[in-house]
């Protein structure tokens, strides 16, 4: 079978980030199809593989997987040894809720805070809403780390979860938010997992 995944510009599309990580780390041999966006034809070329006219996009041979959560959920169920989801059924439950907000929510927090590693502006001041959204994401963070005991990562090690709220640690990094104390040792895992380090380094390079 032939595996492909299709996405936009490391420096600008957080959601193929997303779908990216899980490939890589359930060690999925794949090839990337990379498009511009925000380009006269980004949204031709994309729908040229994507029928929302949305990246990421799984193309497998018979059909094509349009959504990074979907990405992932499937990528879980066919490389079920890597434990992309937590095997306790109750904490499965609340780590699936919080890839779920994230998927779904966080709007002010989006807007106001771009993802793009290398471009956009810095707002000067975040509104109410979006330093509100900043609470609840630390909240999430440390009710996973509390029920799942780990020292690691939400869950235990890095799952879909995580993968989920990868590019929110790069934009309180980008942004200089102040994680709080209990939390700064679990941004520091995700900075230095190494899946995560080669998104930066495929980011440093394209141009
Ligand atoms: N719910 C979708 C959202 C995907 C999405 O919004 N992708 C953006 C890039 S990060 C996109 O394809 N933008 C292209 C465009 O709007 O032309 C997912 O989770 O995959």
């Amino acid at each position: 079978m032939t595996t492909k995944l299709v996405i936009g510009d490391f420096n600008k599309s957080s959601w193929s980030l997303r779908g990216w990580l899980a490939l890589v780390v359930a060690d999925v041999p794949f090839e990337i199809i990379k498009i511009k966006l925000e380009q006269s034809d980004t949204r031709q070329r994309i729908l040229q593989y994507s029928p929302s006219g949305k990246v990421p996009a799984l193309l497998l041979d018979d059909i094509v997987i349009n959504d990074s959560l979907a990405i992932c959920e499937y990528i879980a169920a066919a490389y079920p040894a890597v434990n992309l989801w937590p095997q306790d059924s109750r904490i499965k439950a609340l780590a699936r809720a919080a890839a779920a907000e994230m998927h779904s929510g966080f709007t002010n927090l989006r807007t106001q805070m771009s993802f793009g590693l290398n471009t956009g502006d810095t707002p000067e001041t975040l509104t109410a809403e979006t330093q509100g959204e900043i609470q609840r994401i630390f909240s999430i963070w440390s009710n996973l780390l509390e029920r799942s005991g780990s020292k690691q990562f939400l869950c235990g090690g890095f799952g879909i979860v995580d993968a989920m709220f990868v590019p929110v640690v790069f934009r309180f990094r980008r942004y200089g938010i102040t994680v709080p104390a209990y939390l700064q040792e679990y941004v520091e895992q995700v900075l230095a997992y190494p899946p995560v380090q080669q998104w930066l380094k495929l980011a440093a390079q394209e141009v």
